[in-house]
């Protein structure tokens, strides 16, 4: 039976498990959407920003590890995916996107809306072609697949709107790649080598990354065997921190705890699944060996003496036999102490009076909203200030997922991500922690989440402010500019579109707003006014940044702000945390 190209493309992804596809209708994609609202099994979800399409698309990838979709229509339509995108691809989750093109006999003429998406998307995907010819289907549509699931990433699909009514002719056949990682497991000699230094050693450390998804217990078990605190990176969080006698906390910029000290006063440090970006936060001195799945991971952020390839489960349990348990555990023991005295601090900083400040402080938002949440919510995060709310405050499980750009670092991820979240399980709660400039630069997309009627919670940490910048000028002694915004009432916006919401500004309403968007079925927008001037200091400031800090509140001083900078030093206080 001869179908179209589009139909065909269709019935492709449907077949690899594509269950919608985000974005905005459109000129060059109505051969696709129309094959989309004639076929079973497969929805067009109308979002109103390209971008938040990915973002969503992405999300819902994370959760369910398998394919999902996005589309654009052409030019601009398909351009306002790519930041979508980039955050998807370097997730490394599976999206196929389809910018749908114009007409070929146009295509080098500067026609209306002309881009080059198959070259555009070379840089945020793992495969990015044109079918210019209903001839190259249907394996051109196969091998896009096959690549967002191989690798995983994102594969984009150009096809010109007049391609896509052309005639095929089959519907479409199976498709038989699937999403099921394979098992790599290390070789013996990297495996004994390893052992050999972590027996070695006497004081040894491991960092851990999201690459040890799936390895829980074995990252664990050879902890306790090696004696070694176990750190962690912001995606690894979610991962490793649950049910861990050996946490020492989180390192970077949003980092606590004593997880920089780990490292740095280790005699070998074990990189377990992570690619950690920071270099200026891992050791130059510490001998160091990596364990990744990935080889061109290995030793691209840091020194590396010994190297490990295979992923993390089998490399643990190929260790265990091989790594005797260790009878000496005063490193572990004195890490682990300096991690409780640093928490304590931490926690007690924030909770002196917080129940009666106002703006509210942020910390103790997040602390009631981890109080609030459920056990298997999906937490979404916003770039900015968010992201240290969440490392520091929410509690994993092993149930519950965390999903930011934690990666790709871009700002209003999280409403978006919460969307693909919603839609992968509408019978999971999932709360969108989002900052007042994040939810602000997509806020049209609140309109999805009333349109779908999705069980999406979205808390703003509304400071009026781009806070996180405002503490990257401090910390490099720029007094701050332009990062102030003026009071917006987002419960009043998200109330117009129909979306219930209150605005809290007294501490001692919060856990009701927060419990009663929550309980019922349906959207809810809780607007939490902030303070403004919680900032968040890293566990290593270095002398120059302090100078920094110094320095911009010297200039707040000069430059008037006198009664700015008592209330940052007050505010900062309960964040520093202090040996
Ligand atoms: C798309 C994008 N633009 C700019 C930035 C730089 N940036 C990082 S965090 C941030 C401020 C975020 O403000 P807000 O969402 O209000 O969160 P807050 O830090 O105040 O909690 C900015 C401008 C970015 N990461 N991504
Ligand atoms: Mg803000």
């Amino acid at each position: 039976m001869a179908v179209t190209v589009a139909e065909q493309l269709v019935n492709q992804l449907v077949s690899a498990g594509v269950k919608r596809i985000y974005g905005i209708v459109g000129d060059s994609l109505n051969p696709v959407v129309d094959a989309v609202r004639r076929t079973a099994g497969i929805d067009w979800v109308s979002v109103r920003h390209e971008e938040v399409a990915a973002f969503a698309a992405a999300a819902e990838a994370t959760v369910t590890g398998e394919l999902t979709a996005c589309a654009g229509s052409c030019g601009p339509g398909n351009l306002h995916l790519i930041n979508g995108l980039y955050d998807a691809n370097r997730s490394r989750v599976p999206v196929i996107a389809i910018a749908s093109h114009i007409p070929t006999n146009q295509i080098g003429t500067q026609f209306f809306q002309e881009t080059h998406p198959d070259r555009l998307f070379t840089e945020c995907s793992v495969y990015s072609e044109m079918i210019s010819s209903p001839s190259q289907m249907p394996r051109v549509a196969n091998t896009a697949i096959a690549h967002a699931l191989g690798a995983p990433g994102v594969a984009v699909l150009t096809l010109p709107g007049d391609v896509a009514d052309e005639e095929v002719s089959d519907t479409a056949p199976t498709v038989c790649v699937t999403s099921n990682r394979p098992r790599v497991v290390p070789r013996d000699e990297n495996v004994a080598e390893l052992a050999d230094a972590i027996n070695t050693a006497k004081k040894v450390t491991f960092f851990v990354g999201a690459g040890a998804r799936d390895a829980h217990d074995e990252v664990i078990a050879l902890a306790d065997a090696a004696a070694a605190p176990i750190g962690h990176s912001l995606r690894g969080k979610e991962v490793i921190q649950y049910d861990n006698p050996f946490d020492v906390g989180m390192s970077g910029l949003l980092g606590y705890g004593a997880c920089f000290e780990a490292m740095n006063s280790a005699e070998l440090l074990v990189l377990i699944g992570t690619d950690f970006p920071y270099d200026q936060f891992l050791p130059d001195e510490v001998r160091t060996a990596q364990i990744d799945i990935d080889p061109t991971h290995l030793g691209r952020r840091t020194r590396l003496d010994l190297s490990v390839v295979g992923d993390v489960r089998e490399t643990m349990l190929a260790l265990a036999p091989l790594v005797r348990r260790k009878s000496n555990r005063r490193f572990l023991n004195s890490m682990l102490k300096k991690q409780e005295t640093l928490m304590d601090k931490v926690v007690s900083a924030y909770t002196k009076k917080v129940e009666r400040t106002t703006p509210i402080h942020p910390e103790y938002a997040a602390v009631q909203l981890d109080e609030t949440a459920g056990e298997d919510t999906v937490f979404t995060v916003d770039t900015g200030m968010c992201n240290v709310w969440a490392a520091r405050y929410l509690t994993p499980n092993g149930r519950r997922r965390v999903i930011g750009s934690f990666l790709h670092g871009s700002m209003a991820n999280a409403m978006p991500h919460a969307i693909g979240a919603a839609f992968a399980d509408p019978s999971r709660e999932v709360v969108a922690m989002c900052g007042d400039g994040g939810l602000s630069m997509l806020l049209g997309d609140l309109i999805t989440i009333r349109h779908y009627d999705l069980p999406v919670k979205v808390v703003v940490f509304n400071n009026a402010s781009l806070g996180m910048v405002k503490l990257e000028m401090l910390v490099e002694g720029l007094p701050s500019a332009f990062t102030d915004s003026p009071t917006v009432d987002y419960a009043a916006i998200a109330t117009a579109i129909g979306i219930p919401a209150v605005r809290v500004e007294h501490p001692k309403d919060l856990r009701k707003a927060l419990a009663g968007g929550f309980d019922r079925s349906g959207p809810a927008l809780i607007d939490i006014v902030t303070d403004p001037n919680a900032l968040s200091i890293p566990p290593s400031i270095t002398g120059k940044q302090i100078k920094g800090f110094a320095t911009a509140m010297t200039k707040a001083v000069l430059g008037g702000g006198g009664a700015e900078v008592m209330s940052m030093a007050r505010s900062n206080l309960r964040n520093i945390p202090r040996p």
